[in-house]
């Protein structure tokens, strides 16, 4: 296995989003002394206070910028010894409505122009393209797709994922960057922007809101709680190999439905089951089943700490105890998608 040093300066972009700003909280915990540069366009889903305490560190900074921008990727890739890429359009019910073309443009062409400027200017730093799960489609029961699983991504979202795992994979093999790429399932935790169903289900319980259960709830998804994916993140940029995927996931025994998270959710919340709405045709080509196989990575040492009941159980009491995080951005342009797509007022 390489083994990296431990990085002097560390470039991630969107680290103003959920999950990035996770990884960067944790960055910091682990070694005060990195300087850690933080791309982000804020667009709807970045919020600057998913950083708390972070923000005033002389060893911060963030640049309110586009990935998609040459210059100003290049004005950053210069003295990174990690490049850890998160920026991205991240959610599906966007990718499937009308002018969804930031999904390509941000996720294939922002990878593209990331990846360009490494190979130019930077071509010893190690780059992590973070990826998905969704990636590999719907995957039958009881499949796990391992990381040469063949690609068949089902929204515009995944599939433009897909193009950036591609691009990146390809600067590996033909300009020989050290890239690596993760494929994690869903997340859930802390600082969620509350469009995705765990935070949008836990704050419309909290609120006596209806919950929109699509399509009978019986899809499965292998929620991984954030900081475990962030702590395989690094793992991977410590130990991993260069031009390798890994794929990280719960592996949740038994798999766990839609419906039953949603239980275990109206249970945390005492919230009542009758605030369920099933809806139906919100999410056109709904994939029924994710899974991957995590050999891989947990040959590398990693293994998921997070146990789903308890998960869910401390991230109600984080929303419930940050109403003021979740209130904020549900009452902004957050407001506009939900009746548009949902059909009815947020509140
Ligand atoms: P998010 O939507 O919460 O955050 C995305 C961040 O990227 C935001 O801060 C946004 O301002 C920034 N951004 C968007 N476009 C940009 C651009 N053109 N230039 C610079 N910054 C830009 O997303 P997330 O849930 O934190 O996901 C982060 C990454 O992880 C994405 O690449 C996503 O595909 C991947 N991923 C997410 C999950 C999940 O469950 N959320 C699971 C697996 C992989
Ligand atoms: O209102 C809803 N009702 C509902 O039943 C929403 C928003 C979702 N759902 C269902 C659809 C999915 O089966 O919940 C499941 C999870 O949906 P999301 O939270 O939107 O996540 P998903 O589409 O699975 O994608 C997420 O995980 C993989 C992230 O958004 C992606 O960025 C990541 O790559």
């Amino acid at each position: 296995m390489e083994k990296s040093l431990a990085p002097r300066s560390v470039l991630v972009t969107g680290g103003c989003g959920f999950i990035g700003s996770c990884f960067i909280r944790m960055l910091r915990d682990r070694d005060p002394e990195v300087e850690i540069v933080n791309l982000d366009l804020l667009t709807y889903a970045g919020n600057p206070e998913n950083l708390p305490g972070i923000t005033d560190s002389p060893r911060y900074r963030w640049v309110r910028g586009d990935v998609r921008h040459e210059e100003t990727v290049e004005s950053l890739v210069g003295s990174a010894d990690w490049v850890v890429h998160f920026a991205a359009e991240s959610h599906v019910d966007r990718s499937t409505a009308a002018k969804a073309g930031a999904f390509v443009d941000t996720n294939v062409y922002g990878t593209f122009v990331l990846l360009d400027a490494v190979r130019r200017l930077r071509p010893e730093c190690r780059y992590l393209q973070i990826g998905t799960d969704e990636v590999y489609g719907d995957v039958a029961f009881p499949q796990m797709p391992d990381e040469g699983w063949m690609l068949d991504p089902s929204s515009p979202y995944s599939a433009s994922k897909a193009g950036a795992d591609h691009i990146a994979l390809a600067f590996a093999r033909t300009h020989g960057v050290d890239v690596m790429v993760s494929r994690c399932t869903n997340n859930y935790g802390a600082y969620q922007y509350p469009e995705k169903m765990i935070p949008l289900f836990i704050t419309n319980a909290l609120d006596s809101l209806p919950i929109p259960l699509y399509d009978g709830g019986g899809q499965i998804r292998d929620w991984l709680r954030v900081e475990d994916h962030c702590e395989a993140l690094l793992l991977i940029l410590e130990e991993g190999r260069p031009g390798e995927i890994y794929n990280v996931g719960a592996n949740q025994e038994p798999e766990r439905t839609n419906l039953e998270v949603t239980e275990m959710i109206l249970e945390c919340t005492g919230a009542s089951a009758s605030l369920i709405e099933h809806r139906h045709g919100l999410r056109p080509g709904h994939d029924q089943r994710y899974a991957v196989a995590t050999e891989k990575i947990r040959a590398l040492g990693w293994t998921p700490r997070a146990d789903i009941q308890e998960g869910i159980a401390s991230t109600v009491r984080w929303y419930a105890e940050n109403r003021g995080w979740w209130e904020a951005i549900k009452s902004g342009a957050y407001r506009e998608f939900y009746e548009a797509h949902y059909g009815r007022p947020a509140s």
